[in-house]
């Protein structure tokens, strides 16, 4: 896959191997038709001097968005009977991994030709122009004043997620406990800043109040950045949350998360339903006692499930012996020592707390006696 053409070599041969390379590369479909062989493309036999090319621009390093056009401009002197433009990521313009993106291009001063990123892997490149006629090629790549080679960096855009909250989220107004928000850019450079924030609809449009921002991300389809946000005093409301990322290229995307996150004075607290014991069961010392059960909702940040003895099943007054706390409200069974309790017959109840605050007492269908 060479791109260097050969002086005296027929032209539509140059053609139909640049055609190869340009439809590899996805660069050209529908474009590579082999020009007409009317004779005026065939090489003059005249022509004595092989062409000069000389790039008038780019003569910077450029960072341009993915899909963003570039101009570069050229002359090309001593009738070339081809010029082609094309971006090479290590300038040797010889090993294959060049992309032609204009061919059949005129010589004579300041012609130009543009490269449309859109579709090009995200990477540095440098641009080269070769012209060839039947006396030789010239090939020559964008330098700057200092005889660098320009390098053109096609900048991907980010491609912001938010992967938490998944779920709705409910959270006490002025709780100091905080809802973790998990996101990424996901861009390909990790040139990013980003911005979270929160809003009451999903719509760019000034409403959005920050909550944190930050440079960098995680790599794509790596880890994602995870934050707590501490909702105190943010006024009682229902809200989405986003994430606005911005390259260097100064390409911005954004994205909302797919749960909401409610602010409110009170919870409406997820329910715990018992269903183990499933009947009346009698223990005695030194055995092992199923509890299984299982909460509804389980976003509430800071929420846990506590079990109970209760002497009544008419609710928890706050004077009953726990005999589990603090299990996380995705538990769903836990195993309770006899030793523990002391003989008597009981209710097993549970409640969610959370913000000292906690949910209406559920009661499992079976009762517990305890003989030791
Ligand atoms: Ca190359
Ligand atoms: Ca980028
Ligand atoms: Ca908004
Ligand atoms: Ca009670």
């Amino acid at each position: 896959m060479r791109i260097l053409i050969s002086p005296g070599r027929p032209l539509a041969t140059v053609f139909r191997s640049l055609c190869a390379i340009a439809l590899l590369f996805g660069a050209m479909a529908g474009t590579c038709q082999e020009p007409p062989d009317d004779g005026a493309s065939q090489p003059d036999p005249t022509v004595s001097s092989a062409p000069v090319v000389t790039i008038i621009a780019p003569l910077f390093d450029r960072n341009i968005a993915a899909g963003a056009i570039i101009t570069i401009t050229y002359s090309v002197a001593n009738s070339p009977d081809n010029v082609i433009a094309f971006i090479d990521p290590d300038s040797d313009p010889e090993n294959g991994n060049e992309v032609i993106f204009a061919e059949q291009l005129t010589g004579g001063a300041n012609r130009t030709a543009n490269f449309a990123t859109e579709g090009i892997v995200s990477d540095v490149y440098n641009f080269g122009i070769q012209a060839s006629n039947s006396a030789g090629t010239d090939t020559e790549y964008a330098r700057n004043s200092s005889g660098q080679l320009v390098k053109i960096t096609v900048n991907g855009f980010p491609r912001p997620a938010l992967n938490a909250p998944s779920s709705d989220v409910e959270i006490l107004f002025n709780t100091t406990t905080s809802v973790p928000l998990s996101f990424s850019c996901n861009d390909f450079e990790n040139d990013v800043s980003w911005e979270v924030f929160y809003d009451t609809n999903q719509i760019l449009d000034g409403t959005e109040v920050t909550i944190a921002s930050g440079t960098g991300n995680a790599d794509p389809g790596s880890t994602s950045v995870t934050i707590g946000w501490l909702t105190f005093s943010v006024p009682e409301g229902v809200y989405s949350i986003g994430l606005r990322c911005t390259d260097s290229a100064n390409s911005t995307a954004f994205a909302y998360a797919a749960g909401q996150v409610t602010i409110t004075s009170e919870l409406s607290v997820p329910t715990i339903t018992l269903t183990q014991p499933a009947e009346d069961i009698t223990v005695f010392t030194d055995s092992d006692i199923n509890i299984a059960f299982a909460a509804s909702n389980t976003s509430v940040p800071g929420a846990t499930i506590t079990l109970f003895l209760d002497k009544d099943d008419n609710g928890f007054d706050g004077t009953e012996p726990r005999i589990a706390t603090e299990l996380p409200l995705t538990a769903t069974s836990v195993t309770v020592n006899s030793n523990i309790i002391p003989e008597g017959v009981y209710f097993i109840g549970d409640i969610i707390e959370g913000d000292g605050h906690h949910s209406d007492a559920m009661y499992a269908p079976g009762q517990l006696t305890v003989i030791h």
